[in-house]
Formats: structure tokens, sequence, C-alpha cells
């Protein structure tokens, strides 16, 4: 689908990047305010903190959750987890149903109606913050979608194959894109590259990015 030449944004469209995962360009643009406002109550209730990658070196992202699950990386591995161990096992403020709405109407414009996220992980990137390239491998049940919500700063995502070595394709998030993925490309290798010095007019200078999941 081409973008719109006289809508200001360029958005919203879609686009499908594969068989499994759809890009939804400025998805998120309408109702930007309340979207805002909602996380800003979460990361008010749960701070960001900088967890300890397995190898016990800080991640370069800073990162919290909200919803049942939060998603925790220390010396012990990955895992989801009901408490938060910054907050003494307190439980993770609940999910914003105007977050866990926007989640269940981008799941269901890429093909996955009645998606129920009970996991919502939030990365805060400032520039020179990256993510290597991994798997989201840590839930469940792989037959349930993932959606991203990208704010603020832009970004380059690479989106890989099944093999770690598999070539790499390269896209921009922009702030509002969402991105959807599932199925057989649910298990495909993806990361972030460094995000490039700058301002963003509404987020300041970061990109935050969150992603709802199906974790337990
Ligand atoms: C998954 N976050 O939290 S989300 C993560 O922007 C994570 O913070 C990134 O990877 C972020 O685990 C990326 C977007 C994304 C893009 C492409 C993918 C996830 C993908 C391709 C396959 C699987
Ligand atoms: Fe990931």
């Amino acid at each position: 689908m081409q973008a719109d030449l006289f809508e200001p944004s360029g958005a919203p469209w879609h686009e499908r990047l594969s068989a499994g995962a759809v890009l939804l360009h400025g998805f998120a643009l309408e109702g930007e305010e309340a979207l805002l406002a909602a996380l800003r109550t979460v990361i008010a209730a749960a701070p960001f903190r900088k967890m300890l990658t397995p190898g016990g070196r800080p991640m370069s992202v800073a990162t919290t959750s909200c919803g049942p699950l939060g998603w925790l990386s220390d010396r012990q591995g990955y895992r989801y987890q009901a408490g938060d161990p910054l907050r003494g096992q307190a439980p993770w403020p609940p999910m914003p149903p105007v977050l866990a709405d926007l989640a269940q109407r981008a799941a269901a414009a890429a093909g996955y109606p009645g998606f129920s996220p009970d996991s919502c992980l939030i990365n805060r990137y400032v520039p020179g913050a990256k993510m290597s390239l991994h798997q989201d491998k840590d839930e469940q049940d792989f037959s349930q979608p993932i959606v991203s919500l990208s704010l603020g700063l832009p970004a380059i995502f690479q989106f890989g194959g099944l093999a770690r070595s598999d070539p790499a394709q390269r896209y921009p998030l922009l702030h509002g894109d969402m991105l959807v993925w599932g199925g057989v490309d649910r298990l495909r290798f993806h990361g972030i590259l460094p995000i490039r010095e700058g301002v963003h007019p509404r987020m300041g200078p970061q990109r935050i990015n969150l992603t709802f999941r199906v974790a337990g």
C-alpha cells in the first residue's frame, strides 16, 4: 500500500514485511495524548532501571514493565515474574486499558484477532543505546504474536531470519509506528541499531519502545 500524498504525516498505512509481520505506520498517533499520559503513570509507579545481562553487564537500554508479568534479566538469566525486584516484589503497575486496547487493535489490524497481552515490557533508549540481534523466546506460547509500539527518536531495526547468521533487512521505526509479528516470523532474530543523537519534539532526547506479549 502507498501513503496518500495529501495525508500530511503519510500515516497511517500498513506495510507487510513478511507472511507474519506487519508494520502499521503511525497507528498510535491518534489518541497519542491519552497513551502518553498512561505511559507516564506506569513509569511513575515503576521507574526505569538498567538490568544486568546474565553475563553481568548492564544493558544499554533501561527497562520497566506493566501488566501481570514483568520481564527481568539478571545473573540468573531472563524470565517473566509477577513481582518487581526493585520495589520489594510489589506487583508491576496494571496495564492501562488505553495501552492494552491499542495493542489489541494493532494485532487485529495485522490479522491476529483476540490478542490479550499479560505483559508490557518498556525499553528506554538514549542516543547510543542499542539492542543486539536476539530472539524473543522467554514466553510460554510462541503461537501468540508480539506487538510493539515505538515512541520518540527514530530507530533502525534489523529484521533477520531464523538463524543468527541470516542476513537482516533494515527498516526505520518512527514515533507512533506499531509492529506486529507472529506465526512463521515469531522467532526471527531482530535488533535495534544504536540510536542517533537527537531531540524528539514530543518525547525529548530518547526513544521508548513498548512490547506487548502473552508471556505466561
Ligand atoms: C521480533 N525490542 O524488547 S521491538 C525486545 O525496539 C525488543 O525495543 C526492540 O526486541 C525495541 O525484545 C524491537 C520490534 C521488533 C522488530 C522486529 C522483529 C521485534 C521483532 C522481528 C521478529 C521478531
Ligand atoms: Fe526482542
